[in-house]
């Protein structure tokens, strides 16, 4: 079956609004004629620069406009990044996302994480590193140090857009995401829940997200995780069935992404993420911090995946890795 490009919000509604198990029994079958099934990727996350960042996404607890408790740090150490890199190999992560709390990186910062990226990547690891917006040239080098995927999520409708963020437009986002595509680059985006959008709103991230040029290989759907003194940080609960339609209309629409349970799971029951998993998610963040919020540690996932026969995909074997490089030069 063909991927299709032309999705309509009316197509899209249509699917999101059909009864519940119907949309689980459709998003599962299509599921396993893409994707192996009882198979789930696992990545690992780490911020390598923590706080006072000049945007002022109203969800995050990294915005430097406002006041949430937020311990900054600096650029971390690159020995410490590859540790972190080692560790998460050993638990049996195939991807390691290096997050910043940045605009854009500057210039100066690009030695840097073009560093980590040649470091993780010659431990046999699938790299990620989401830095805000890239320009043309900064993407052509993360991709030429060995960046396979760049994560910059569209979050929102581009109508509620302006609600969440005035410091940079939706525009500004699709921009970034082409240089990524423009430089070979594989494109992780996708959005939040929760914020206080209505329906409309996540069938409007759905829409942009599917009738982007190509569709995102990865696609995170965070819940959000209320953080104090955020404007965000008393926001009412999301009913859980709605994060679910959002992953099963997803996996209906990108039929060949990757849907990956992001921030949010730590409040999830076992059952939830099960149905998330039944609608198609295949992908999860493990370890026991996102980027500042905490996670549902490994041992846990590791139980859950037992529980529900789940099978984590497997790392490339080193010596693979090594004789495929070898064969490129
Ligand atoms: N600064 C970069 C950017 O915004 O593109 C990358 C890091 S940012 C923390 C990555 C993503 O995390 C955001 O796009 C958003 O979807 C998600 N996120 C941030 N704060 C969150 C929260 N409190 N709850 C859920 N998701 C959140
Ligand atoms: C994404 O979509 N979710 C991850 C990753 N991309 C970088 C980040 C979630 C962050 C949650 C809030 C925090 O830990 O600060
Ligand atoms: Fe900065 Fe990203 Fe947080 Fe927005 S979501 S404030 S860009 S770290």
């Amino acid at each position: 079956m063909s991927l299709r490009y032309d999705w309509t919000r009316q197509e899209i509604e249509a699917l999101y609004q059909q009864p519940f198990l119907d949309l689980l029994l459709q998003a599962q079958s299509l599921h396993r004629q893409y994707f192996k099934a009882n198979s789930i990727q696992v990545s690992t996350l780490l911020s390598i620069k923590t706080g006072k960042c000049p945007e002022d996404c109203k969800y995050c607890a990294q915005s430097a406009h406002y006041d949430t408790q937020l311990i900054a740090e600096k650029k971390i150490a690159v020995s410490t990044a590859l540790e972190h890199a080692k560790a998460a190999k050993a638990s049996g992560a195939t991807r390691f996302c290096m997050g910043a709390a940045w605009r854009n990186p500057h210039e100066r910062d690009m030695p840097y994480v073009l560093e980590l990226v040649q470091g993780v990547k010659a431990l046999g690891l699938e790299t990620c590193m989401t830095l805000g917006m890239l320009n043309t040239s900064q993407a052509t080098r993360l991709a030429d140090a060995g960046l396979d995927y760049y994560n910059h999520n569209l979050d929102t409708s581009r109508e509620y857009y302006p609600n969440m963020i005035s410091t940079r437009s939706f525009d500004q986002r699709l921009d970034t995401l082409q240089h990524v595509r423009d430089a070979g680059m594989k494109v992780c985006s996708g959005g939040i829940v929760g914020l206080g959008e209505d329906v409309q709103d996540r069938i409007g991230l759905l829409h942009e997200l599917a009738t982007l040029p190509l569709h995102p290989e990865s696609v995170p759907i965070n819940l959000l995780v209320p953080i104090q003194g955020t404007p965000l940080g008393n926001t009412e609960k999301l009913d859980i069935l709605e994060w679910i339609r959002t992953i099963a209309v997803a996996r209906l629409i990108m039929p060949k992404s990757y849907i990956r349970l992001s921030a949010g799971r730590e409040s999830l029951t076992e059952s939830e993420q099960a149905l998330a998993f039944m609608a198609g998610a295949n992908s999860i963040f493990s370890g026991d911090k996102l980027l500042t919020t905490p996670n549902q540690g490994t041992s846990q996932d590791q139980t859950l995946f037992k529980k529900l026969g789940l099978q984590q995909e497997v790392a490339q074997p080193i010596a693979q890795v090594l004789s495929i490089d070898a064969m490129a030069v």
